[in-house]
């Protein structure tokens, strides 16, 4: 029986998170750990994929070790079907989550162009006019006629009309399209091939396992090249196009003398007016009327890495900190859109004063109070929910308060554009640094907390592996907030590093490890490649690069992966994919996907020899470039 303190050695690495898993055992709180300990042991089949809930005929399960277990569903599906199925069926709602946030971004832009969003404006007109230029707009109208444009055609990219993924033809190397064409992934819409993905996955359709992987391929194409790079420009657009900014990261960025509210999720399009509300003098004074030094904003998961980058606003975890955030006792409000929310959440809550206050209409919480939200009054909507929260500041038990000290600074708002400035306006001075060999190579780092691996450990220890060895990280989603509270997202942090990465560092002043944004700007790592490889005349997969996603858990992070290896970026996965039932499936995607599209999966829960066996693949790379 292990001690109080060695559960929560046991849980995480992070020092802000520890006093509050201890409080939460105190009080008897029921957190994610709790829950996953509730669940042990786990079930065998499906941790192998091989259970198949797909029809009435089942549910099924193959038993691929013991001779005189079941082979075959009652449809017929043998282990490699039911295996290669059951992916498909995550990563296609993975794309499907990041692709229907991108459409409401467009949505908004849309509304914003025709005036009829409350609080909307285009900040960043430069980037919409040369997104104009890529999808062939006249660019001699005003910002708003052009907007419009764009918007529709940017929904047409969901259609099945033009049947080509704009981003993806014009922005992938020529090498990468052809090979996709060649294997017929290249993605022609989103919609299309995630609505063909659930098709294909109907019992009776595709019953080839080889085959549904590879429209797993083309279906992570558009995402990666699609739903999310659209959400990430059209963000950018609306929002402003991130550039280096500081700020703090942990828990202990809540205040005890403020009004804590708590923006959780994903999409920025509320969050960003809950910003501007706040900024506004009556709000502000009737917050220090209740008794509190005024509002402080946070952010958490994915929303709070877009409020983060944009804004400055800082960021109190990762997905692992939600309930322990409201186990501090000080936060005043949740906000919530959707994607990473625990279910359970707004019960939490109820165990403290925090209200939780759900906005999506597609995305109910039991016990959450739901305030719809809608751009046409959004700034509205941002002041009646800040109203609320400032109301309930009186409602706190002082008692029951416990906020860690030390939050820790850091540096976020690496968009491409901005790494292109940072290196005196193009990615030649990156590439020249790679080719010297002071960067051995660039590795993306993304991804998820997952409670069946301590807290952050695998993404700090990999990374800080990966930096030592002169390899560049670049990251996203909670991998990103991890290495902040770790400190590897300041320019000291440049002293960990190998001596060529610390020299370039030192000399631009940023961190070895560039917070490049949320999860869907995983798309500004696809462009960052394309950039790169463009520039040498290669495919994305002749670079020396790679990809993690070391504590992953989300449909979005298979999608993710995927994306990376179809567009030629070898990924290391930190938890096991859900196919160890069917050899054939893993010898595809771990080995034999190399010969098709020169990138593959690697799993490797162990930081550090994930660590060189990305050090291994990257000077393999290099050595194949001759250099
Ligand atoms: O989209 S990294 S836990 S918060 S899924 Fe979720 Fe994973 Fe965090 Fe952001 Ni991404």
């Amino acid at each position: 029986m292990l001690d109080k303190k060695e559960i929560v050695n046991k849980r995480t690495i992070d020092e802000s998170a520890k006093p509050i898993i201890e409080k939460a055992i105190d009080e008897n709180l029921e957190t994610v750990w709790d829950r996953l300990e509730a669940q042990q042991p786990q079930c065998g089949y499906g941790q192998l994929g091989m259970c198949c809930n797909r029809c009435a005929m089942g549910p099924c399960r193959i038993d691929p070790f013991e001779e005189t277990g079941p082979k075959r569903g009652v449809c017929g599906a043998d282990a490699n079907l039911i295996s290669a199925r059951n992916l498909l069926d995550d990563l296609l709602v993975g794309a499907a989550a990041h692709s229907d946030h991108g459409r409401e971004v467009i949505e908004v832009l849309l509304k914003t162009a025709r005036r009829q969003a409350q609080g909307y404006e285009i900040t960043d007109t430069e980037k919409l006019r040369s997104l104009a230029q890529e999808f062939e707009i006249d660019t001699s109208k005003s910002d708003n006629e052009i907007a419009e444009e764009l918007a529709l055609k940017l929904f047409e990219e969901f259609g099945t009309i033009k049947n080509s993924i704009t981003f993806a033809a014009k922005r992938a190397p020529e090498k990468n399209i052809e090979l996709w064409k060649k294997l017929n992934i290249f993605p022609r819409s989103v919609d299309r091939e995630i609505v063909e993905a659930a098709h294909r996955i109907h019992m009776g359709v595709d019953s080839s396992y080889d085959n549904i992987l590879i429209h797993a391929l083309r279906t992570s194409l558009s995402d990666g090249w699609g739903g999310s790079m659209m959400a990430t420009e059209i963000s950018d657009v609306l929002f402003g196009t991130p550039t280096p900014c500081s700020s703090y990261v942990n828990l202990a960025c809540i205040k005890e003398d403020c009004v804590n509210i708590l923006l959780h999720g994903h999409n920025p399009i509320l969050s960003e007016m809950l910003v501007k509300a706040s900024e506004e003098d009556d709000i502000k004074e009737m917050a220090v009327k209740v008794g509190s030094q005024g509002i402080n904003l946070l952010g958490m998961c994915c929303t709070g890495n877009e409020v983060l980058m944009r804004r400055g606003i800082p960021i109190a975890g990762n997905m692992l900190l939600q309930e322990l955030a409201i186990a501090t006792g000080a936060i005043e409000l949740m906000l919530i859109d959707y994607q990473c929310i625990f279910p359970s959440i707004a019960k939490t809550a109820k165990c403290y004063h925090t209200i939780v206050v759900s906005t999506s209409e597609k995305a109910r919480f039991p016990d959450a109070k739901h305030i719809e939200f809608h751009p046409d009054h959004a700034l509205d909507i941002a002041r009646d929910i800040i109203k609320l929260a400032i109301n309930n500041f009186s409602n706190r038990n002082p008692n029951r308060i416990k906020i860690p000290k030390e939050p820790i600074k850091m540096m976020a708002g690496f968009s491409v554009e901005a790494i292109k400035t940072a290196l005196g306006g193009s990615v030649t001075p990156l590439l020249e640094a790679i080719k010297s060999g002071k960067i051995k190579g660039v590795v993306g780092i993304v991804g998820c907390n997952n409670p069946k691996i301590k807290h952050d450990f695998a993404h700090v220890n990999l990374t800080k592996e990966l930096i030592k060895n002169n390899i560049l990280v670049a990251e996203t989603g909670c991998a990103a907030i991890a290495c902040g509270k770790a400190g590897l997202l300041v320019p000291e942090a440049a002293e960990l590093a190998g001596d060529g990465l610390k020299e370039i560092a030192k000399a631009l002043g940023i961190p070895p490890v560039l917070h490049m944004g949320s999860c869907v700007d995983c798309s500004r790592i696809l462009v960052l490649a394309g950039l790169l490889a463009k520039e040498l005349g290669v495919s994305i997969s002749d670079l020396p690069i790679g990809g993690a996603a070391p504590e992953w858990y989300s449909q979005k992070a298979v999608s993710i992966g995927s994306y990376f290896v179809a567009s030629g970026v070898t990924t290391v996965l930190g938890l096991p994919l859900k196919i160890y039932g069917s050899s054939d499936v893993l010898n595809l995607l771990t080995k034999d996907l190399e010969k098709i599209i020169d990138a593959k999966f690697i799993i490797e829960p162990d930081p550090f020899i994930a660590a060189d066996m990305l050090i291994k693949h990257i000077e393999a790379k290099r050595r194949k470039l001759g250099i």
